[in-house]
């Protein structure tokens, strides 16, 4: 683990109290990891831009009604990750986020591309089984949601078959289709779009509960992936792969709303390409999404 950056994320490690929360305290992971960005590369820069971001707003929230001053969470600072060893960094995710797992805290990873988001859940499946390698009942399975413009559902990309533009099929290898819902989803091959129609992946608003099963007596966990292009070029241009027609701002609340009956168990904020957008409102939007989203877990 390499030094702090110049800051930590707003009002983290101010008052950590291990076990201070009951669902786990937060933990903040950096890990700027962009190997295999195609388009506009600068992935590796968005976990200290989001940090220095953060430092422009306030711990309180007025949507949630909640402090980040009175709440209990972590910044390890960011990995130290080789860029063109794949494997070793993945490895090296993976198992940084089973460490917090094994605290009994919640991942909250700041990408980096959104390849990241495959070591992670392989972490995540050792402690909450996929249904894939038994009969076990659907609500014990892994459930992931994906913010994204693209579906991310091709088999490989130039020949390489784990890189951003593959990740979630290969989650859906590792969590089975039904477990995946994709929302905001506005852009992919024709082969694609007919994978996630044939599955059923491509999901509302209003749908998430249902899916989830949070109508129903069971507590299903659930990861989030934040692709922070589901955002509208307009208030999100510092991406990798900017793509019109996405959210706003109104958008990702309407969304916060359906978490609330839901179980996070982790959750990752990846793509933010930082030097794309010299005004610097992408940073801060998405610095927002991400202390909005650890004052929810
Ligand atoms: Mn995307």
């Amino acid at each position: 683990m390499s030094d702090f950056l110049q800051s930590c994320f707003l009002e983290a490690n101010r008052s950590v109290t291990p076990g201070g929360r009951p669902n786990g305290c937060p933990v903040l992971l950096g890990c700027p990891y962009d190997g295999t960005a195609s388009f506009r590369p600068g992935a590796r820069f968005a976990p200290a831009a989001i940090r220095h971001a953060s430092q422009g707003l306030e711990s309180y929230s007025p949507n949630l009604d909640l402090d980040l001053e009175d709440i209990s969470f972590q910044d390890l600072g960011d990995l130290e990750l080789p860029f063109a060893d794949q494997a070793k960094a993945f490895s090296i995710i993976s198992s940084h986020v089973d460490t917090i797992l094994n605290q009994n805290n919640i991942s909250v990873v700041l990408g980096g591309e959104h390849t990241i988001t495959i070591p992670i859940i392989q972490a995540l499946l050792k402690h909450f089984p996929s249904v894939i390698a038994s009969e076990a009942k659907q609500s014990s399975a892994l459930k992931i949601i994906q913010l994204d413009a693209h579906l991310d559902l091709r088999d490989d990309y130039l020949g390489d078959k784990t890189c951003h533009a593959t990740v979630m099929r290969r989650i859906s290898e590792l969590v089975g289709w039904d477990n995946i819902l994709q929302l905001g989803v506005r852009s992919g091959t024709r082969q694609e779009w007919q994978l996630a129609t044939n599955h059923h992946t491509i999901g509302k608003l209003d749908d998430i509960a249902h899916w989830v099963g949070a109508d129903l007596s069971c507590t299903p966990s659930v990861y989030l992936t934040v692709d922070l292009d589901v955002f509208d070029p307009g208030v999100m241009g510092g991406v990798g792969t900017p793509e019109p027609g996405g959210w706003f701002y109104s958008d990702f609340l309407q969304f916060m709303k359906q978490l609330h009956s839901i179980h996070l168990v982790g959750l990752d904020v990846v793509e933010l390409s930082p030097h794309y957008d010299p005004s610097g409102a992408s940073s801060i939007l998405a610095a927002k999404v991400v202390r909005e989203l650890i004052l929810l877990l």
